[in-house]
């Protein structure tokens, strides 16, 4: 393997080399069995970056088979200790911090997403994920159960066995994180699809699973499309679990392909589109910023954004001035320069919804107070876009954009504001600007939401869980709760002939 530059200062490498672009299952690089390639595409410049091996059924199959065969009973991966699975966790996170860099520089040509923000938040987060996870992989265990009856009984945390993961490209090192991190500290083999957008990252990372002593099969990596690579995982017999990240749309089919295989066990993490509330009593100049920040970071392709901001009226007029002044400010442009705060969307097909959105609010009637086209002629980069007036039954406020699009809504009551927040079929977060305690507790209970932000948005940890009420998902990613997706309880039950308290 060629070595990579690595240096510590973080400095971008604007043309990264690109050293793999195959299937990646038992430690070893593959064609696809058809042949066939993908271009990944810079969003940028809307050129090919390189050609991908093109995974289909028959290359799942390949991995799943792969995957059996490391966890069969008696494999390596069986049986070393659960600290050595923690050990192993945290070489692969000293591998990516070693190539930090060029993880990071990766991460923006393929992506898009600005060079800080690869380096300080993708990487420092993902890195964060595995070593958190690391020290799981032998704290997680069973109870002894005081049965009723002549019995000694216990229960054991078992992994669920071969999982598939299939991700998005929004996030794709931290998404590979979320996902490999429990999962291998529980002891499961993995099937993984990354996004057909964002490949290079997850194949790199590849590379230093196999270099970090993982044995073959453990983690094998399928690129491809979802509805080819994508369905066979949902739909296979012989994996025992699914874990998706995407849209709802598409999670709707992993759920129905897992009922109809083999009940395979799911968690999804889907869309949303989720309330950032701003009371009169907050701290204007934070409030101002942090549903900015909520909405437009990461281009605005944050499954969390902040995407309904209800301002209270007393400072609506106010609010709203200085929203599309903020707005203004964002520097778009190349993501590898320091300078720039907003890079591309990921990709043309993103490119046109986000555009045909911003055309649905104006024609709904939305009051158009910052930007609204596109910039410049090549790659897919957006004005920062902030529409004021916008009401509850526009498209704008009740579809998940994806882009860099800000909805203002005016609210008079906290009554009515809470049924307003609620009143859509998602349920992934939402945030609360607020000085009043009494109020940022009453919200906390009565918002339906996975996760419920105070004075913050976005923030994220590993230690804390994320997941959605209602479509926006099915069980917890992060935390301590991510264990419990990727293990099964097992209870044994022993006769005993004596019994003693
Ligand atoms: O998502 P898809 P797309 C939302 C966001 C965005 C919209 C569409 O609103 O505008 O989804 O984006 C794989 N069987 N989110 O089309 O298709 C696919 O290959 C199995 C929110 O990119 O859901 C990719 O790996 N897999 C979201 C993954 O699913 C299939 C992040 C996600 O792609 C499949 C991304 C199929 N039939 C988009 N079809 C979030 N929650 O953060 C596709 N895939």
């Amino acid at each position: 393997r060629n070595s990579v530059a690595t240096a510590a200062a973080p400095v971008p490498i604007e043309r990264p080399e690109i050293l793999f672009n195959k299937v990646f299952i038992n430690n070893e690089w593959h064609n696809a069995v058809s042949g066939k390639t993908f271009a990944t595409v810079n969003p940028s410049t809307g050129e090919t970056i390189a050609e991908i091996a093109e995974g289909d059924k028959k290359d799942v199959d390949k991995a799943v088979k792969a995957a059996q065969h490391a966890f069969k009973l008696g494999a390596p991966w069986r049986k070393i200790d659960a600290s050595e699975r923690g050990n192993l966790l945290n070489r692969l996170a000293d591998l990516i911090e070693r190539d930090r860099a060029y993880l990071a520089s990766l991460e923006t040509l393929d992506n898009g997403k600005i060079f800080t923000h690869s380096m300080y938040v993708d990487l420092e987060l993902s890195i964060r994920c595995y070593r958190y996870y690391a020290g799981w992989a032998d704290k997680n265990h069973g109870k002894t159960i005081p049965m009723d009856g002549n019995f000694f009984s216990y229960t054991r945390h078992e992994p669920v066995g071969v999982v598939g993961q299939i991700i998005p490209w929004n996030f794709p090192l931290l998404m590979q994180a979320w996902k490999l991190g429990p999962a291998l500290a529980m002891g499961n083999t993995v099937v993984m699809k990354p996004a057909e957008q964002t490949p290079l990252t997850a194949l790199y990372v590849a590379s230093l699973i196999a270099e970090a002593g993982f044995p073959p099969g453990v983690v094998n990596i399928v690129p491809g499309l979802g509805e080819t690579a994508g369905a066979a995982i949902a739909a296979h017999p012989h994996l025992d679990k699914v874990a998706f990240t995407g849209s709802t749309e598409v999670g709707r089919k992993i759920m129905a392909a897992a009922a109809d295989s083999n009940l395979k066990r799911i968690t999804l993490e889907l869309g949303g589109k989720s309330p950032s509330i701003v009371f009169a009593d907050s701290d204007i100049e934070q409030a101002l910023e942090t549903t900015h920040e909520g909405l437009f970071f990461n281009q605005g392709q944050t499954c969390c954004a902040g995407t309904r901001t209800f301002i209270e009226g007393k400072v609506y007029d106010e609010f709203v001035q200085r929203s599309a002044e903020r707005a203004k400010t964002r520097n778009v442009g190349n993501p590898f320069d320091a300078k720039t705060t907003q890079g591309p969307q990921i990709d043309e097909q993103q490119f046109n919804k986000i555009l045909g959105m911003i055309a649905a609010g104006k024609k709904e009637g939305a009051t158009l107070v910052s930007g609204g086209s596109r910039v410049g002629n090549r790659g897919y980069f957006i004005a920062p876009t902030v529409f004021a007036d916008v009401k509850d039954h526009m498209r704008i406020a009740q579809e998940e954009i994806f882009g860099p699009v800000q909805s203002l809504m005016r609210f008079d009551s906290i009554e009515e504001l809470v049924e307003r927040a609620n009143n859509t079929v998602y349920g992934l977060a939402a945030s609360v600007m607020t000085k009043d305690l009494d109020k940022a507790l009453y919200l906390s209970t009565a918002l339906r939401a996975g996760t419920v932000w105070v004075n913050c948005h976005n923030a994220l940890a590993a230690q804390t869980p994320f997941g959605g009420f209602k479509q926006s998902g099915i069980g917890r990613e992060l935390g301590e709760y991510a264990l419990d997706a990727y293990t099964e309880v097992k209870t044994v039950i022993i006769a005993t002939p004596h019994k003693n308290s």
